[in-house]
């Protein structure tokens, strides 16, 4: 209990320090150190002190991140403005500024490279070591006073470390991570709200937010790249010792910057980072190349507009615009029709793309993407690229809207929706062979039965002579039929028939992903066979025990069940058995080792699990089973009318445990 004033104002210093150390650990450093639980617990206490006490709230408590809502942002005039920088498109140009730079100058000077981050440039104040404004870029003169937003923004600190007395202007950019911007997106398809083109919007549309409680739920960070000192007291004397110090006070600043000793080293690292960029989880568009030493970026000065000691190597675009010259249509293993987009080749970071994914009709329609249309494309995180826009001055009057299909572009049965979902489909699953060569496509793949010798080429040739109709087909051709085909000689036909028949005992996981059940993914298949670890239970199983596993949801259920229970899917699990091809139980997978050297008997009727599971679950966690209680059982777990299992671990001395007190072990575990 905290009563007296001078208590209530230490215990609230010490949550501030304490928080605020965490989340500088968390959000700057990205090395967290607390959990969210932990994190929330003393945000929760700190909260209710300062209620209690208002007076005593300081200005950087974590608490006063979120502010209130306004009614319009304020210009505000920056004290020193905001240069822009000039651009270098090529090494040559690059090469060019330097040789400038040497002769203004009669000497080679050291550089510092850094990534240029695409996000949005913000100046942030702080008078005596606390944040007190923070301003867009604006035309670099005059910006907006976004404070507020920016408060929510956990990277950038309330109050700078151990140095009260800080007046600084520190500049930088404002980004949103590309996982929590395809997130963002994902849940805005979702809710029929906003979809942003790339990271860089999505940050620019969270930070215009009036509400500053919208811009704290969205994950905004910033890299800091310049410091505007504004007491001459520092012996700071270079670019690189300035990110030094902003470092040392708490900002965020990206680590890859480095210092080269001329242009031959900034090209070097242009060109180490040009594809390596696409790893990070931050959107770059080029290398800001700096002159190091403050006295000769004095010497240098500016142009009117530009520094002349820095310049702007760009990358080239990750977006590029093409031409649509048709769409597509695909048939996927559900009997899901989707459009492909057919492009004017194009170059795009760092490989020619010639086909974009158009996600599906809704998609069309909502881009009103029409053939003919200029589109600009992006390579996003997956390795397909998409189409994010249409470029309207460029739409010509003979370009008509795009009509969705009315029939399956392989087998012309008519299409269908379905019930809140977005795809057509091919209704004619059985008997369309785009979904059929589909499906064994996806049973060989990595993810499913992992035939490493088998891929896509090589099952359309089997397709296309009639030597394939279904999986289980694979486990019936012999060496001599693989030899059949173009360009295979023995030694491939051996491998291509070992890795098909070695594929025969895969997990029950692996198999029932490998089935293509509607809704049942690699996940969802893992969860299904963990729970039933056999193929016979799964077929006897009805749709309120499949839809009771935890994560696996009533349309989920319906499906599995649906499917063990068609007419042509029992075909192919007999035909699949018939060829030998048997699904082995899951391997245990062990979570955690705190069991480790400790044995289970197991004794009595259990309430909450059927011995198998419980045994299951010691085996998670590291631990062994054993029928027999001797001197080496650890513990028995004694259910309800245990017998002489629990006599004898009594006149042992073994452990004994009730099925709550094991309960009660295993949820400590989780
Ligand atoms: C970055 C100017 C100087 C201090 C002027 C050399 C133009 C946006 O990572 N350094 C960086 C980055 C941007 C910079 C400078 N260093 N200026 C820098 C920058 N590492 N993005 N920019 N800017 C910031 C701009 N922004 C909007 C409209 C026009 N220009």
């Amino acid at each position: 209990m905290y009563v007296g004033y001078m208590d209530t104002k230490e215990r609230i210093d010490t949550l501030v320090k304490e928080l605020n150390r965490h989340s500088y650990l968390y959000y700057v450093e990205e090395n967290p150190s607390l959990s969210d639980f932990e994190y929330d617990e003393m945000y929760r206490e700190l909260k209710k002190l300062e209620d209690e006490n208002p007076s005593l709230i300081s200005p950087d408590s974590p608490t006063q991140r979120v502010g209130a809502i306004g009614t319009k942002f304020e210009p505000f005039k920056h004290k020193i403005r905001l240069y822009s920088l000039d651009n270098s498109n090529n090494y040559e140009e690059l090469e060019k500024w330097y040789e400038r730079v040497e002769k203004e100058l009669g000497k080679s000077p050291e550089l510092v490279c850094e990534l240029k981050i695409d996000g949005l440039a913000i100046a942030l104040t702080y008078e005596n070591g606390l944040f007190v404004r923070g301003v867009t870029r604006g035309d670099g003169v005059v910006g907006e006073n976004i404070t507020a937003n920016l408060k929510t923004i956990k990277a950038i600190p309330l109050k700078v470390f151990n140095d009260e007395k800080t007046n600084i202007e520190v500049r930088g950019e404002i980004y949103m991570p590309k996982t929590s911007f395809e997130k963002l997106n994902e849940e805005n398809l979702k809710n029929g709200e906003k979809i942003f083109a790339n990271p860089r919007n999505a940050a620019s549309g969270s930070l215009r937010q009036l509400d500053s409680s919208i811009t704290a739920k969205r994950d905004l960070s910033m890299f800091c790249y310049t410091a505007l000192f504004q007491d001459n007291d520092n012996d700071i004397k270079s670019h690189y010792d300035s990110i030094l110090r902003l470092k040392e006070l708490g900002f965020k600043v990206n680590p890859n910057i480095k210092k080269v000793s001329n242009i031959k080293g900034a090209i070097e690292y242009c060109k180490n980072w040009e594809f390596k960029r696409f790893e990070l989880n931050y959107a770059t568009d080029g290398v800001v190349i700096k002159v190091n030493d403050f006295a000769l970026q004095n010497e240098l000065g500016f142009t009117a507009r530009a520094p002349k000691w820095a310049t702007a190597f760009k990358f080239p675009p990750e977006e590029v615009n093409t031409k649509l010259l048709d769409i597509e249509l695909g048939v996927g293993k559900t009997g899901a029709v989707t459009p492909v987009a057919v492009l004017e080749p194009v170059q795009l970071a760092g490989s020619t793309v010639s086909r974009a994914s158009l996600h599906n009709f809704d998609e069309i329609k909502r881009l009103d993407v029409r053939i003919g249309d200029t589109v600009l494309i992006k390579k996003a995180a997956e390795i397909i690229p998409k189409v994010i826009k249409v470029n309207m001055e460029k739409r010509e009057n003979g370009f008509t809207p795009y009509e969705p299909p009315k029939a399956c572009p392989c087998c012309d049965t008519p299409l269908e929706t379905r019930e809140s979902e977005v795809n057509l489909y091919c209704p004619n699953s059985l008997a369309c062979p785009e979904q059929i060569r589909a499906k064994i496509e996806y049973w060989v793949s990595k993810e499913a039965m992992d035939i490493d010798f088998v891929g896509p080429s090589l099952i359309e040739q089997l397709f296309d002579r009639k030597m394939l109709k279904s999986p289980a087909d694979l486990y019936k051709l012999s060496q001599d039929d693989f030899m059949k085909l173009d360009l295979i000689k023995e030694k491939s036909a051996s491998n291509i028939y070992n890795s098909i028949q070695d594929s025969k005992n895969r997990p029950l996981n692996r198999f029932l992903t490998a089935l293509s059940i509607k809704h049942v993914g690699k996940e969802t298949a893992q969860l299904i066979s963990g729970h039933f670890m056999s193929l016979d239970k799964i077929y006897s199983a009805q749709i309120e025990e499949i839809s009771a596993i935890e994560g696996v949801g009533e349309k989920i259920a319906e499906s599995v069940y649906e499917f063990f229970h068609s007419k042509t899917s029992l075909e192919l699990l007999s035909d699949l058995a018939s060829c030998g091809v048997i699904p082995q139980s899951d391997e245990v997978i062990v979570k955690s080792d705190i069991f480790a050297n400790k044995t289970f008997v197991l004794t009595g009727t259990l309430k909450n699990f059927t011995r198998d599971e419980a045994s299951e679950k010691i085996k998670m966690l590291g631990g062994k089973t054993s029928s027999s209680v001797s001197k080496n059982t650890s513990f028995v777990i004694a259910g309800e009318s245990a017998g002489s299992k629990l006599t004898k671990a009594q006149n042992l001395g073994v452990i004994i445990l009730s099925e709550e007190e094991f309960l009660d072990m295993l949820k400590r575990t989780e």
